[in-house]
């Protein structure tokens, strides 16, 4: 019998009807205890797939991918929180394989690195681009080696959350770069990176203008760097 993968599992969703079903016989391998859909207001058949695979369901109108992820963070009964995307991209399938990296390291952040890309088609050329720009510049700007900061795929010590939650400000997209950023500069924070691979995203992308939110990310970067006094 497999054993249950013991975290609290945040799935973020904004009309993920056709990713969640995907993901559906996907976690059937997994057996993750908990499931929490943050659900920001979805009018397709999101919520009811989501029931189907016992997950519980918060309804987080206030739109924001940050947002749903803190307000799912805070609602997690397990001593490991892990988030991934509702749109089946992230393999929660290695979930269990994660956790078991996550605890024989001591581990208290570890994130979910997509790159090097095993499948180019997963990722549109210009996210690739944006992508290994984005996590280039933090590295350098903050002085630390990180591969993938954007990655929307990291599990974390229940404690770890509660002890950085303060400093995340954003509820947006930056939400996911600012979390990896103080947990990379807080010296007590256990960090690393785990390979996986990347799949095709089921249904439409929920980001917008992605040149328009890119630079918006970098300047938050940017302005984080040059306000946060313990990061001057
Ligand atoms: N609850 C909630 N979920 C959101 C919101 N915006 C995006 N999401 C979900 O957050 C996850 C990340 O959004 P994506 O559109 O996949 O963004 P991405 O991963 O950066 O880019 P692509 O995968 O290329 O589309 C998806 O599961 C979305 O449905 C929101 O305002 N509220
Ligand atoms: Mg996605």
């Amino acid at each position: 019998m497999t054993k249950a993968t013991d975290i609290s599992l945040i799935i973020p969703t904004l009309n993920e009807e056709n990713g969640l079903r995907n993901l559906n016989s996907r976690f059937k391998k997994t057996k993750i205890r908990e499931i929490i859909v943050v659900d920001g207001g979805s009018v397709d058949k999101t919520i009811f797939i989501a029931k189907k695979f016992d997950a519980k369901v918060i309804s987080e109108k206030t739109r924001g991918y940050g947002l749903a992820l803190r307000t799912g963070f805070n609602s997690a009964s397990r001593e490991i929180i892990g988030c991934a995307d509702g749109d089946g991209t992230y393999p929660v399938e290695a979930l269990p394989e994660m956790v078991k990296y996550f605890k024989k390291n001591k581990l208290d952040f570890l994130v979910a690195c997509r790159f090097p890309l095993k499948n180019r088609t997963s990722m549109p050329v210009k996210n690739f681009f944006g992508n290994i720009l984005i996590s280039s510049i933090t590295s350098m700007l903050f002085d630390f080696q990180a591969t993938d900061v954007c990655s929307g795929m990291w599990l974390m010590n229940k404690k770890t959350w509660n002890q950085i939650k303060y400093k995340i400000k954003d509820n947006k997209w930056f939400f996911s770069n600012e979390i990896k950023i103080e947990a990379l500069l807080n010296k007590k924070i256990k960090y690393d990176e785990f390979w996986i691979e990347l799949k095709n995203r089921e249904g439409f992308t929920k980001v917008g203008n992605v040149w328009f939110i890119g630079l918006s990310v970098l300047i938050k970067i940017l302005m984080k760097k040059l306000f946060s006094k313990s990061h001057a």
